[in-house]
């Protein structure tokens, strides 16, 4: 395990629990101009006019497209694909200070070594459903020695977050299981499998983010009557390599990330514009470089 320079309390929350809660990280203009903006992105995705969904029912990519009437979505993909027209108002969000502040010190590292990775929403889909509980990065078949390696290895590497738009109490955790192989009562959890022995509810207020350990036990579960929209990001520092690229460019996004254009976040904005836009398209040419040595990486889970 490699050992970040300096101290911060963000970091050694995640370190511990798994998690930390950041409070109120969006001034209520950014919230109203969020919120709009996922109002509509979510509308066209319902309709089956954006096709970069996931579909109620399956819980890992890759998803089938369009999602059927019927079975609706819980989330979209893709905020910053050049061919969304919202894209630049989830830009403003996913490179700002307020965000990636927070991933810096949790990470250990500047501007220099962060890598764009991923920036989806998550919504409220039109019937009640629930994922089963699971580690992003470590399928629920692998053994002890297996999961321990594989949990290891996701140390320091990326961060990632949920940051609510509306109040969001859907993201359910085990507190510390980021840091350690299963029990016997969480290795038989199956599908189905209800509460877990010392589960914690994630609950967040319009603009306040979850920073967690998406190898933490977890789940989601939601409820079509219960309003949700929350921006699901995620940032990586280099040397990640394989194990990151995985993680990333299993949601399609190797597919168009060399055609974002950036430029829009220092149009009118002086200084401080360009400082975000040198970011964003440093941050976007290295996940670039990344998908170009890593090649083919399949996916990290089936179901
Ligand atoms: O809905 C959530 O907050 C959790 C989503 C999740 O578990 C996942 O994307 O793997």
């Amino acid at each position: 395990m490699s050992k970040p320079p300096s101290p911060s309390p963000f970091r050694d929350d995640l370190a511990k629990t798994g998690f930390t809660i950041q409070r109120s990280l969006l001034t209520p203009s950014e919230l109203a101009t969020l919120r709009a903006a996922a109002s509509r992105t979510t509308a066209l995705a319902r309709a089956g006019a954006w096709p970069h969904v996931r579909t109620v029912g399956k819980q890992f990519p890759p998803w089938p497209s369009p999602a059927s009437a019927e079975d609706g979505i819980w989330g979209v993909q893709g905020l910053l694909h050049p061919s969304l027209p919202d894209a630049g108002v989830y830009a403003d969000a996913y490179f700002s200070d307020a965000v990636l502040g927070v991933a810096k010190q949790i990470l250990g590292c500047g501007d220099g070594d962060l890598v764009m990775e991923l920036c989806n929403l998550l919504v409220r889909p039109e019937q009640d459903f629930r994922l089963s509980w699971h580690r992003d990065d470590v399928p629920a078949e692998a053994g002890p020695e297996e999961e321990a390696r594989r949990l290891g290895q996701s140390t320091y590497w990326h961060t990632q977050w949920n940051l609510a738009l509306y109040a969001d109490a859907s993201l359910v955790v085990v507190p510390g299981s980021h840091a350690r192989v299963r029990t016997p009562a969480e290795r038989a959890a199956g599908p189905d499998a209800g509460d877990m022995p010392g589960q914690v509810v994630v609950e967040l207020q319009p603009g306040d983010a979850v920073f967690y350990d998406n190898n933490i036990l977890h789940r989601g579960v939601y409820s079509a009557g219960v309003e949700r929209m929350s921006l699901h990001g995620s940032v990586g520092r280099v040397g990640g390599g394989a194990f990151r690229a995985r993680n990333v460019l299993q949601h399609g996004v190797g597919e168009w990330v060399d055609r974002c254009d950036f430029s829009g976040l220092a149009e009118g904005r002086g200084e401080e514009g360009e400082r975000i836009r040198r970011r964003a398209e440093g941050m976007r040419d290295r996940l670039v470089k990344l998908g170009r040595e890593s090649g083919d990486v399949g996916y990290s889970l089936t179901g």
